[in-house]
């Protein structure tokens, strides 16, 4: 019988070249990547709730993740998660991170209706429920923006032989968008899945999506998630 994970797929027809460059995927060379879903980030009395962003966008992608991920299982493609935070004692937590989130009234690490906000452990770092992670999937801990910066990430990609990368989660021009270049720049060909993203803004969101389809594709290609749906299935 053969194995979903010796299945090819055919490329996504995404913007602004079909993905990936070098013609077709794998559940065997490609991760779908789950950037951040938590409270704090979608959650009613989270950072962003507390910074007084409108939650209907960071909380937009959920549903459409969701299928995504049980389309990845199905296929056996890995998930990865990832969550931003820190260390309880906040040694991990840049001056400058900290001093800028107090200005807003959303100091890092200071009490809230989730916890301290953005400390591991606490509620509102917490993945949401209806994504959470399913047991033995990787889940990676992040002090900044991007999933590279003071992680195991690429050393687990490259273990793994991963080189593919379907990027979704919150929020679009920060942490989905960091990791992008993070990856793009260490050779991951990327697929930002547009539906499965959210901003604190629209204007960013939709601001953050084009720029990844300049100069042919600078830090990869921008899909749907029915695109990726369609071509798991086929
Ligand atoms: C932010 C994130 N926006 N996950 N973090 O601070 O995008």
């Amino acid at each position: 019988m053969e194995t979903a994970s010796l299945k090819a797929f055919a490329p996504i027809p995404a913007d602004p070249y079909p993905w990936p460059f070098d013609g077709g995927f794998s559940p065997a060379d490609t991760a779908l990547v789950v950037i951040d879903m938590q409270t704090d980030f979608c959650g009613i009395g989270g950072y962003v709730d507390r910074m007084g962003y409108d939650l209907s966008m960071t909380r937009a992608p959920i549903a459409p993740i969701a299928r995504l991920i049980a389309a990845a299982r199905a296929c056996g493609m890995p998930v990865i998660h990832t969550r931003e935070g820190h260390r309880p004692d906040l040694s991990d937590l840049p001056a400058n991170k900290r001093w800028r989130s107090q200005r807003i009234g959303a100091g890092i690490g200071d009490a809230g209706p989730c916890g301290r906000i953005l400390v591991r452990g606490e509620p509102g770092w917490e993945i949401i429920p209806e994504l959470a992670p399913a047991p033995g999937e990787v889940i990676i801990d992040k002090p900044g923006k991007g999933s590279f910066c003071a992680t195991d990430l690429e050393l687990i990609l490259r273990t793994r032989g991963i080189r593919n990368l379907l990027l979704t989660g919150i929020t679009t021009d920060v942490c989905v968008h960091t990791t992008m270049r993070e990856a793009n720049d260490r050779g991951f060909e990327c697929l930002l899945i547009e539906d499965c993203t959210g901003a604190t803004d629209l204007g960013n969101h939709q601001a953050a999506i084009r720029m990844v389809t300049m100069q042919g594709g600078v830090f990869g290609a921008i899909g749907q998630s029915s695109q990726v749906l369609a071509a798991i299935a086929a």
